[in-house]
């Protein structure tokens, strides 16, 4: 078994999770926070057997689209404070971050 952690937008997950009810995979959703744009996205925790993961890749890909963000300077986590006359700047978001995890265990009590 693997266990994957998909981070999308907000704005995909509705739609993912539909998708993913419609194939029957288990799933845990959890709110969470970009680190750079400390905006609100989420991540879904998912317990999946090796012969399922292209199917979740492909609903991954079907259903989380990538935008940009158009973002003041000084607003990411990483950024100087705003110099003076400084430019929004597009940032490029999703379509999905997965990361793909061997279980060494998995158990229901
Ligand atoms: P954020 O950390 O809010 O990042 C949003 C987008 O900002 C990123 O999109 C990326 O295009 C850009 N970005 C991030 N760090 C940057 C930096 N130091 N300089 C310039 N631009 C930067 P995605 O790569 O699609 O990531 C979307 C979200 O997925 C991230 O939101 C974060 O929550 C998560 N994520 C991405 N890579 C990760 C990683 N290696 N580890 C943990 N979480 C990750």
């Amino acid at each position: 078994m693997h266990l994957v952690l998909a981070i999308i937008q907000d704005a995909d997950a509705a739609a993912l999770l539909r998708a993913l009810r419609a194939q029957a995979f288990d799933v845990t959703k959890l709110a969470s926070t970009g680190g750079f744009l400390r905006e609100g996205n989420t991540t879904l925790m998912l317990g999946v057997s090796p012969d399922r993961l292209g199917t979740l890749r492909q609903l991954v890909q079907d259903t989380c689209h990538a935008r940009t963000r158009l973002v003041m300077p000084g607003t990411a986590i990483t950024d100087q404070p705003d110099a003076p006359g400084a430019e929004p700047l597009n940032v490029p978001v999703g379509g999905a971050v997965l990361f793909v995890l061997t279980v060494d265990e998995f158990v229901k009590y």
